[in-house]
């Protein structure tokens, strides 16, 4: 069983990156700023992020380097999960490139696709990416 998030807070604030496409392979959770991603570094092929803020992403350490920002979907009523999230960042370059990660939107850069679903969809399409 793989997990997106926080289990305990449905909308904390995190961001998960995966080595692989569409979430799969060896992954890295944060909730806090990353100047390093140490053995995480240059990996990155898919991400998520969750909650109310957008997080940027860097091709260097200590937040250097091309970035872009990816933002989760604004506005929910509890009972919903808000995330943003891109299957393969080689679509826009960025395959094995981020080096560093820092919360908020520094960037003029925005990329992702952006989902705002129930939770019972969310579900479903876990169980469908992770089957
Ligand atoms: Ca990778």
């Amino acid at each position: 069983m793989r997990h997106v998030g926080r289990m305990d807070s449905i909308n904390a604030d995190t961001f998960t990156l995966y080595d692989g496409d569409w979430f799969t392979g060896d992954q890295y959770y944060g909730e806090l700023d990353q100047s390093v991603l140490n053995s995480f570094n240059n990996l990155a092929t898919s991400v998520i992020v969750t909650g109310q803020s957008s997080w940027t992403f860097y091709a260097q350490h200590d937040y250097g380097g091309k970035s872009f920002c990816l933002p989760p979907v604004n506005g929910t009523s509890g009972n919903e999960i808000q995330l943003g999230y891109s299957v393969n960042l080689d679509d826009n370059g960025w395959n094995n490139t981020i080096s560093s990660v820092r919360k908020g939107c520094f960037s003029d850069f925005v990329i992702g696709e952006t989902k705002y679903e129930l939770l019972s969809e969310i579900r479903t399409f876990s169980e469908h990416l992770y089957s």
